[in-house]
């Protein structure tokens, strides 16, 4: 998608367009009074006090009625320059650009000021020649926001617009942000019921509902698998550690400000942990380990904690409470390349599982000058830094590198997936370390019967199962292929008089056979019932008529299909079964 701030030219005419906002604000609500209205990425936005009064969503198309008026109008768009007494005295009754005049030194800059008709506004500018030019634009909602950005403050309202050259560019982005509602995960999550949240929790703190918790389930047990045939052992460990652990760890120093605050418990001190390395170098460190014995693969579906802005938090993309599909891999050094090399493999063989191609690897590196947050080893670093390019090299991925990005404890490949719709995530990541090992104090006998200090490599290949399912569910608008979908077949009898005892047999049927069924006998017509399984984006729809249960078989229909197909149910199932054990992911996505 466009980022209007980087185009010169739409940057310029959303400016205006603000401005625009303001006008018509105005002239609608006199006491209005204005704070700062910039451009952003994806057009512009007005931070307005109106006193007591909250705007909704309704009544943007009254204030885009004025602005098309205003635009009309034709007024031009006049610049003046002024001094620092000439803009306190023509605001004087404006606090809010008192508070903007007051914080600028006029010999470092200009003060300037535009005016269109009725109105003025302090601005830096530049802005189009009349009102005139701005013809394409849309208001697309209103929120609240603190004065300043600051929760102690009051809230004004927030106006964001976009405006464009054309009326097709318009269109075409308005159709663009219907799509991008379509896919919500929040929203398609609201409808399905696949989680939710509640202010008595906590905000960041989902709630997997049953039909989530299934689809969660489902890809627990997936990545479980696959681990488990190369080699992972899998363990259970507790969610919160001792303030020693993390300062042991160096998450104390480094990561505080992403984690949660102490509790004190008797004379223990604990935090909700942030991270789950710590408690497996523990387990690794629980007995002696020899050169054969490596690599050793410990992983964890782990929940942990963490502080994300409040502002941040989104849905299940951006949590306070995750859990990663976690694993610490401790290794010889002479493993490194291979056991990197593995991941990777399995990253792009899940990839493949999900339809997930359009992706990019980011080579996260350390920032040389920043010897605060990375420890000084520059030869570690380097060598360290050179394995992983060599590994992608060797597996022919293309990469670019991102300076500064590396954990405190090494460098780390970071995998960034494009959505089809919004900005990239990041969902796996690889990640070597050769601190931790050394702080916990960890070891192997080597060949020579020395003591080694092993490495170790950090990796989750979901990412967290919270940002991954957020990340599907929009790629799928919510039509789960049927090995991840809730409930994978409705069974519906034309009339439950007549066929109902055969739909409850042919239930029964698949659900003793381990599928999720869902049973519609309602009196209701088949129409209805029919609508209904498509809204909730059931895989497999089964119609059961006479004929059906003259023939003893079974007519089925696909998502968003309107052909029926009829088989016997064992054959059904059949199909069934080896779809889900293909895990064929939809290519309606
Ligand atoms: C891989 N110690 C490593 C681990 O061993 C670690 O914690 N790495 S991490 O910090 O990069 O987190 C792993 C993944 O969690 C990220 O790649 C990202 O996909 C996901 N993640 C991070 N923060 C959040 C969040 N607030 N909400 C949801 N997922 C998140
Ligand atoms: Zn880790």
């Amino acid at each position: 998608m466009i980022n209007i701030k980087e185009d010169e030219k739409l940057s310029v005419l959303n400016h205006s367009c603000a401005h625009l906002l303001a006008q018509a604000v105005k002239h609608l609500y006199p006491k209005a009074l204005f704070w700062v209205g910039p451009v952003i990425e994806d057009g512009f936005y007005y931070d307005i006090d109106l006193g007591d009064i909250t705007l909704t969503d309704e009544d943007l198309p009254k204030i885009e009625k004025e602005m098309k008026k205003i635009a009309k109008d034709g007024k031009r768009i006049v610049r003046e320059e002024i001094s620092k007494s000439e803009a306190l005295e023509r605001f004087k009754n404006d606090p809010y650009k008192i508070d903007l005049i007051e914080r600028m030194n006029e010999d470092e800059e200009v003060i300037s000021c535009y005016t269109q008709g009725d109105f003025t506004d302090l601005c830096r500018g530049p802005h189009v020649e009349s009102v005139k030019e701005l013809k394409h634009f849309k208001l697309i909602k209103s929120s609240g926001a603190y004065f300043k950005g600051d929760s102690k403050n009051k809230v004004l309202q927030r106006i964001y617009g976009i405006c464009f050259e054309t009326e097709e560019d318009l269109n075409k982005y308005l159709e663009y942000l219907e799509e991008c509602k379509m896919r919500d995960h929040r929203k398609i999550g609201r409808e399905q019921e696949l989680f939710m949240s509640h202010n008595l929790v906590g905000s960041g703190m989902p709630l997997w509902l049953p039909n989530g918790a299934l689809i969660r389930k489902q890809l627990e047990n997936y990545i479980y698998d696959k681990e488990r045939r190369l080699g992972y052992l899998h363990v259970y460990t507790p969610c919160v550690g001792t303030v020693d652990l993390y300062k042991t760890s160096g998450h104390w120093d480094h990561y505080k400000e992403n984690m949660f605050p102490v509790m004190k418990v008797d004379e223990e001190e604990f935090v909700l942990r942030p991270m789950n390395c710590p408690h497996h170098m523990l387990i690794y460190k629980n007995s002696l380990h020899s050169y054969r014995d490596l690599p050793i693969r410990i992983g964890e579906a782990a929940t942990d904690f963490r502080y994300e802005a409040s502002g941040a938090v989104k849905g299940l993309e951006r949590v306070r409470c995750m859990c990663q599909n976690d694993a610490h891999l401790f290794v010889r050094p002479d493993q490194i390349g291979e056991e990197f090399k593995k991941v990777v493999g399995l990253i792009l063989d899940v990839y493949k599982d999900f339809g997930i191609t359009n992706y990019k690897f980011r080579l996260s590196l350390r920032d040389p000058e920043d010897t605060e947050k990375y420890f000084d080893d520059d030869q570690m670093w380097n060598e360290a830094e050179n394995t992983l390019r060599q590994v992608l090299d060797s597996m022919d991925i293309d990469y670019f590198e991102a300076i500064g990005e590396a954990a405190f404890y090494g460098p780390k490949l970071d995998v960034e997936v494009k959505p089809a719709v919004g900005p990239e995530v990041t969902l796996s990541t690889c990640q070597l370390d050769f601190l931790l090992p050394r702080r916990f104090d960890l070891s192997y006998i080597a060949s020579n019967g020395e003591k080694q200090v092993p490495v170790v490599i950090h990796r989750a290949i979901f990412g967290t199962f919270d940002r991954f399912t957020a990340f599907f569910i929009e790629e799928c608008k919510g039509a789960f292929p049927t090995w991840l979908a809730p409930t994978q077949v409705a069974v519906m009898p034309v009339s439950a008089e007549h066929q109902g005892e055969y739909a409850k047999e042919i239930a029964d049927f698949l659900s003793d056979n381990d599928i999720r069924v869902k049973l519609d006998d309602r009196n209701e017509k088949l129409g209805y019932r029919l609508r209904e399984a498509q809204t909730s984006k059931i895989p497999y729809t089964l119609i059961l008529g006479d004929n059906e249960k003259n023939d003893k078989t079974i007519s089925y229909r696909l998502y968003g299909k309107k052909e029926t197909t009829t088989v016997t149910k064992e054959e059904f199932l059949k199909l069934l079964k080896q779809e889900i054990e293909n895990k064929a992911c939809n290519k309606e996505m």
